[in-house]
Order: structure tokens, then sequence, then C-alpha cells
């Protein structure tokens, strides 16, 4: 800002003494040479001062004084020019006379428009003031988030996108009520919560927890885009699309998880992209995947929790094992980084979760296991505790759907994924007296015999393993995949309900049930179904569709309310009180899950999908002999 601001000043012509031109008539004509060189002289002086006030007064915040100071310097130099020494040049007069008449127009104009807005009401000034920030918003949303223009990149193959209606009418009436619980679900949101992240469903207003920081990044939109396309409610999804659009930004001064943001947001438009072909889709998450990169400036590359949007800053859960990040979510990135390689040509992405993988490979794992603690500063370890539910449980999954995704060429995921559950199964899967399997959690060397809600994908990743596993196991994980199957189902059978609790016992003659009461709510959470799913596609077991049609039956009679859907505090109560959220993975994942397990197999193949932990299909990317940038061929 110093140059414009000065060259006004530079640039001014030092006047020409002269008589005959001055303000002052009087003395005009008896202007003698000594007189004009004091004139002269003062006005240099005062020239001198201004340029010297400009230097040598310090910066940024102190600027006011600097500017009001220009400001005068400026103005007394052009009243001097107008009014006063400029006056002295000869046949100046005209020249002179119409800077004062433009001054006086200026000044009048300026006091018309003072007048103008007193008279108005201060809603009409408020409206204005309004209307202004808003242009300047878009003017700013043009520069900052228009769209960039990425590389042209070949589509992956993409099959299967069909309707998928099932052959038999009374399947198909079951899965027009799971589309009917959908749209209730989002026509609901819609009128209460939309551009909100989540709904509260009794309240009837928007939701929103720490996950997505402070602002209103429509999460249950960005999040429920695709099971729309996938069920055909093409008005929704339009207006989903409109409303991407038009309002989603992310340049934010919002601190969010980057494991939630990354599986949700990204891989949300990732899917419907692929999905529906629209390119905002793939510029929304390009956006977006830019700002999550500073989460990666640590000392290890591990990236932190959480990052400010706006500031880039990162930092850990407070909660978090020794300021640790955690492994499920540093480790449930790689699928959408791919992507993200693939369809921008920026190596980062790639190398980011490479470099994650590499590091886990060097680190020495207690018993074979990974705990879910690990230092972003010092690469260690947190506390040694490993789990299949929360805090571990998706990279397990992301491990054996890196080696999916890439057409099994990705064979180092496919042997650390088969590593991790060799000493997963050797370590944490057990059967209980009455013939359950389960798998515990593991703290310091001691197994504890409950097992979460979120441990219950397993069964379907186990199924989903199966084919491809070491020494031909495959019947072993389809088994094991089963029984999980059951045990989940179980723990769901054995409440009031029949829906499952947060985390269940096996222990003191207790068998799938919870104890405590801070572990028997259930909140739209789509683990059981996911399972329930895959053993039907790879077993068709009719059983599968009758489970999952069980908790269609559940949802709808106890969480279902005028609002939309709403998790409940206890399983074991027949009269349960509502938590008031519409959770986004309801509509992203248990309701997606659903509306599949109704449907024929050739609705999205699995050998074409792959869905990301937040069920977002994103295709198997056969790359042929396209390299990804920043790979070496060594490590495809
Ligand atoms: C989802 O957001 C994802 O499935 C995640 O991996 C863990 N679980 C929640 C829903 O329960």
């Amino acid at each position: 800002m110093t140059t414009p601001a000065l060259l006004p000043l530079s640039g001014r012509r030092i006047p020409t003494l002269s008589p005959g031109a001055s303000s002052f008539p009087h003395h005009r004509a008896t202007l003698r040479l000594s007189e004009k060189f004091i004139l002269l002289l003062i006005l240099s002086a005062f020239i001198t001062l201004c340029f010297g006030a400009f230097f040598f007064l310090p910066d940024n915040s102190k600027h006011k004084p600097v500017i009001f100071l220009l400001s005068i310097c400026f103005i007394s130099s052009s009243l001097t020019e107008s009014e006063g020494v400029s006056g002295i040049c000869q046949g100046c007069s005209t020249k002179e006379e119409s800077l004062r008449d433009k001054i006086r127009a200026d000044h009048e104009r300026a006091l018309q428009e003072a007048k103008e807005k007193l008279r108005k009401s201060r809603e009409e000034l408020k409206a204005e003031i309004q209307t202004e920030k808003n242009k300047v918003m878009e003017d700013l949303k043009k520069k900052d988030v228009g769209p960039k223009p990425l590389p042209p990149v070949p589509m992956p193959k993409v099959v299967g996108v069909s309707d998928g209606e099932p052959p038999e009418p009374d399947v198909k009436e079951k899965r027009d009520k799971i589309r009917e619980m959908m749209k209730h679900a989002w026509d609901s949101y819609r009128q209460y919560g939309w551009g909100h992240n989540e709904l509260k469903p009794i309240a009837k207003k928007g939701h929103s927890t720490n996950i997505f920081g402070s602002s209103q990044l429509g999460a249950t939109i960005v999040d429920a885009v695709d099971t729309l396309y996938i069920m055909g409610l093409h008005e929704e999804f339009k207006d989903g699309q409109e409303w991407i659009e038009q309002n989603l930004d992310f340049s934010v001064n919002a601190e969010v998880s980057v494991f939630e943001v990354n599986i949700r947001f990204i891989g949300g438009l990732l899917a419907a992209y692929y999905l529906s072909g629209q390119e905002v889709f793939k510029l929304k998450a390009v956006q977006l995947a830019e700002k999550l990169l500073p989460a990666f400036n640590t000392p290890t590359g591990i990236p932190w929790a959480m990052v400010n949007l706006k500031s880039g800053v990162g930092r850990n859960w407070g909660w978090a094992s020794a300021g640790s990040s955690i492994l499920a979510e540093f480790g449930t990135l790689h699928m959408e980084f791919v992507h993200l390689t693939y369809l921008t040509g920026n190596p980062a992405y790639y190398q980011k979760v490479m470099h994650i993988r590499k590091l886990l490979a060097k680190m020495d794992r207690p018993n074979g296991l990974y705990p879910n603690y690990l230092n972003p500063r010092t690469g260690r370890w947190g506390q040694h505790h490993t789990s299949v539910g929360g805090l571990g449980d998706s990279f397990y999954e992301y491990l054996l759907k890196a080696w999916l995704m890439s057409d099994k060429t990705d064979t180092e995921a496919r042997k650390t994924y088969d590593d991790a559950i060799e000493a997963i199964e050797r370590h944490l899967v057990r059967k209980s007296n009455g013939g359950l399997t389960f798998i515990g959690e593991w703290k310091n060397g001691h197994l504890e015999r409950k097992m979460g809600h979120l441990a219950c994908f397993a069964g379907g990743m186990f199924a989903l393993g199966a084919d491809g596993s070491p020494d031909d196991k495959a019947g072993h994980y389809l088994q094991l995949g089963a029984e999980i199957a059951h045990t989940c189902h179980e723990s769901y059978d054995r409440t009031v309900l029949k829906l499952g609790p947060e985390a269940f016992k096996f222990d003191s003659g207790l068998e799938a049930v919870a104890v405590r009461q801070n572990e028997k709510y259930y909140i739209l959470r789509p683990e059981v179904i996911e399972t329930y799913w895959y053993m039907w596609r790879f077993t068709h077991d009719p059983k599968y569709r009758q489970w999952g049609w069980e908790a269609v039956q559940a949802i709808d009679k106890y969480c279902r309310v005028s609002g939309g859907f709403s998790g409940v505090k206890d399983v074991y109560s027949s009269n349960p009180t509502y938590d008031d959220v519409q959770q986004s993975f309801f509509l992203a994942e248990t309701l997606k899950y659903l509306y599949l397990l109704f449907s024929s197999d050739d609705l999205l193949p699995l050998e074409n999908w792959v869905f990301n932990t937040e069920a977002h299909p994103l295709p198997v990317l056969h790359l042929g002999n396209i390299t990804l940038p920043g790979s070496e061929p060594a490590q495809r």
C-alpha cells in the first residue's frame, strides 16, 4: 500500500511561483523573489515531513496515524495547490476553478448521501449493509473457491449404477419402505435443519457437534446425496447438489476433525461425482482436500486429529493418550487420498498416506498388534490399547480396501492387512461360554471381554477379505464373518427394542448385553446392518434379509418421530427417551446398506466398487499402465 499512497505526493509537481494566479489576490502581484523562495522552502519541508512520516513510522497496526498524517499532507497539498501556491502559476485560473468546483461538488454529494442515510430506518440501513456484505462475500468466494481447472483424466469404469430393482414383489415392497424412510429423514432435515450439519428431530432445528467445528457445513447434505442418487430420489438429489454448488464453502474459521471431514465430505463428494458425473462434486472435494493438507505438518507426518480450515493450525484431541493421534483417524485416509491424486494429478495426497504406511511398517508392534494411539511429535505409541471397534476399526478396513481399490495390485496393503488380522484373531477374537464369537478390547496385555457396536462392521470386513486371504483360508474368514454377524444380531435380539446397544459384554454369565447405563443407547448406527449386507452379497442366506428387516421395523417403530429419526437412550426400556439427534451417517450408511440389502446385486457390484468407511462407493481404479503421480513402480 505504500507505493500507491506515495505516488500522488511524489508525483506532484512543485508549483512554480509566479504572480497573478494566487488565491491571495492582495499579495499576488506583490510577491517578491525572497518571499517566493521562503514559500517554496516551507512547501518542500512539508512534503519532506510527509515522506519521513511514511517511511520511518512503524508498520501494520500503526498504519492508521501514518495514513492520517499522509491524508493531511495530501489534503493540505491539494488545498495548497488548489487554493494557494498552484494558483500562482500563470494561466492556471481555469484549471484551479474547475478543481475547486470538483472539490465542492464532491463535498456536496457526500453531504447529500449522509443526509439520505440519516433519513433511512434502522432496518433499511441494516438491509443495505447486509447486501453490501453479501456482495463482498460473493466476490471473495469467486476469487477464493472459483473452479480451478483440473487435468482431464479418464473416468474409471463406472458400472452397475442401475436401478437394482429386485424381481420379488415382497422384497421390492420392503425396499420401497426403506426409500420412504430416507425421504422422511431427508424431508425433515430439509424442512427444519437445512444447511446445518445435522438435525434435532424432536426440537425440529439444526444440530452440530465439535467434529464439524463451529460452522454450518451442511454435513447431512454432503453425506446423503449419493444415497439419494442411488435410491433414484432425483428431485432431492438436485436440491442437494444446488446447495453444495451455491453454499458449500470451506474458507471458514472452523476447527474440524480431519478424519470425519475426509470420510463424510470428501468421500461423499467423490462418490457423488463418480455416480452422477457432475463436476461440481469433484471440484468441491479437491478444494476441501487442500484445506486438510496442513494437518500433516507435524514432525513425523502423522496428521493432527483436527485442523482449522482457515488458519491450517492443527492439534489433537485433549482426551487422547499423551497428545496422540488416533490410529483409526490417520489410518482412514488412503482411499479418498489416492482418488484425489488420481483426479488432480497432485502427488501430495498419495505421498502423505504412503508416508503414514511406511512409518507404521517400521515400528515395533506389541504382540503384533497396532496400538490405537501414536504421538505425532515423537513417533511413539501411546497406551497399548488395541481395538477393532472405536479408535482402531477403519484402519484395518482401509488396508483391505486399499488392495481392492487398486484392482488388487497394492499387495503391500493386503499383506499388512493379513498380518494385522492374524494378530487380532490370536489375541482379541474369542468364543463366549454360550458359543458366541466376539472381538474384545486389548488393554495393556489384558483382554476386556466387551465388544462395541462399532466392531460389528468387522463381520463384513472378514467376508470381504476372505477371497485372497493367505493359505487359502477364504472359507475360514467367511465363517468368521458369519459368526460375528450372528453375535451382533444377538446383541439386537436380546433387547426390548430389538435395536443394538453401543457396547455389550461377555462376562460373569452375561452374553451380548450391555451392563452400564451409558452403553445402552442406539444412535442409528450402521455397522450391524453393514455386516448383514456384505454377508448377504457373499452367501445369499435369506436370514440376513430377515435380520435387516427386523432392524427396519424396529427403527421405524422406535426411532421415527414427526421431525425425522432420533437415537434412543436405552434399548432395554420399553419407554425409551430420545437423544434428539438425526446423525448424518443414518442417511449416508444405515439407510443405504438397508436399501442395498433389498436390491439386486447388479446395483453397485463389489467387483467394481469399494465402499469407504462412511458407505460412499468409490470405483476400483483399473489403472492399467497409468502410474499415479508420486508412486514408484516398485510399490504398485
Ligand atoms: C461412521 O461415521 C463411520 O462408519 C465410521 O467409520 C465409524 N462409525 C460411524 C457410524 O457409526
